[in-house]
């Protein structure tokens, strides 16, 4: 990829600040683009191409050091935009943010970077599905002597921890703890005091601020304090998806030890997504359709995360199932949780249950996602009411 070499050379370091810039570009080429943002001041995906053809001289010479770094990490929720806000101020390079659909993209997409000397992922759980990809991803990633660090929480197959550890990918992994606590704990040294209140904000919205590490990190800062910027900050991200340049900028603020509510419109934003939720929660009520076990309902003009949470509440049911159809890819995105009582691990079944079906999935007990091919959903709906019993 040219505009690979390109970015390569103009060595994006963390001090490089961008004016936040409201995007209007779909969320199709995220990954890429992403990217190549950086250095483009005015930013129309549409000039990429030309930029990059003029420019030459950089493409010249195809040996040349690896200095980049890079963080992949997952874009929809305050765990993964903060992860890799501690990557950027701990070790400076770019974030390319991603949701499960784009991961492995991602993944295929940085293996081919010449420059690349530094890989982190964070916040990205595997499957039965993508786990042999992405080992074998990190295999050729090491054999290009390329640093790999792992961190994660989410379930995981003990057998693809010993692979990677085996290719000496570092792995930093406990399901007892949010990803930006774990990075935060192992990068401590190299990170400043506010990035503990970005970890602490992280281990809000992953239901994690109870755990010893979390909890240790959240009783730094007042509690409400912590809550509303948490919670603004989801509101944020979860309404600004399809802005990649926006997240970016989010991460790039988080890095420089920003509060949100110092973050220009942060506030005014999460006002809106309130009251769409309000609006949520009376098509839940009316949408919504119930099986023995769960709740669950299509989900047409927001996100599956963020209706879910109704679905199950409002259905009285232990698990609630939300899904919305992702056109670009053919799939839906499913989200699903569970309520204190469910006794089931959701995200096992989950994984097995979306693998069985040609999708993917998987995620923590109470809390995961799958993706499920489009004709698949019914029979994944009727199939998780018989497992969770
Ligand atoms: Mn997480």
């Amino acid at each position: 990829m040219i505009f690979q070499s390109v970015l390569a050379v103009s060595k994006i370091k963390k001090s490089v600040k961008k004016k936040p810039s409201v995007s209007k570009k779909t969320a199709a080429k995220k990954v890429t683009k992403k990217t190549a943002a950086k250095k483009v001041t005015k930013k129309t995906a549409a000039k990429k191409v030309t930029k990059k053809t003029s420019k030459p001289t950089i493409k010249k010479s195809t040996k040349q050091q690896r200095t980049k770094v890079i963080c992949i990490s997952h874009k929809e929720d305050c765990d993964g935009i903060s992860s890799a806000a501690l990557i950027r101020q701990a070790f400076g390079g770019d974030a390319i943010l991603v949701d499960y659909p784009g991961q492995m993209e991602a993944l295929n997409q940085v293996v081919l970077d010449e420059k690349l000397k530094s890989l982190f992922i964070c916040d990205l759980g595997l499957s039965k599905k993508t786990q042999d990809e992405f080992i074998d991803i990190m295999t050729r990633l090491r054999k290009n002597k390329v640093s790999v660090t792992y961190i994660d929480h989410h379930d995981i197959d003990p057998d693809v921890v010993k692979a990677l550890l085996k290719i000496k990918v570092k792995v930093i992994h406990d399901i007892n703890e949010c990803t930006a606590v774990l990075t935060y704990t192992a990068f401590k040294s190299k990170l400043n005091d506010h990035a503990s209140f970005v970890a602490a904000c992280a281990a809000i919205t992953d239901y994690m601020e109870t755990r010893p590490l979390g909890a240790k990190l959240l009783q730094i800062y007042d509690r409400q304090f912590a809550l509303i910027s948490a919670t603004v900050m989801t509101y944020n991200i979860v309404g600004r998806q399809r802005e990649p340049d926006y997240l970016q900028y989010l991460v790039e603020e988080l890095a420089d030890s920003r509060f949100p509510h110092d973050i220009p419109n942060t506030y005014e934003f999460a006002q809106i997504q309130v009251e769409k939720l309000s609006q949520m929660i009376a098509k839940v009520k009316v949408g919504l359709k119930t099986m023995t076990n769960l709740g669950h309902m299509e989900i047409l003009d927001a996100g599956a995360s963020g209706a879910v949470n109704f679905v199950m509440g409002l259905s009285g049911k232990d698990v609630g199932v939300a899904y919305k159809e992702r056109v670009d890819h053919g799939i839906y995105a499913v989200s699903v949780r569970g309520s204190k009582d469910c006794k089931v691990h959701l995200g096992k079944i989950v994984n097995l249950l979306a693998t069985s079906l040609g999708g993917s999935g998987g995620g923590h007990d109470k809390a995961c996602g799958a993706v499920i091919p489009k004709p698949k959903i019914k029979k994944f709906i009727t199939e998780l009411n018989k497992k969770i019993k």
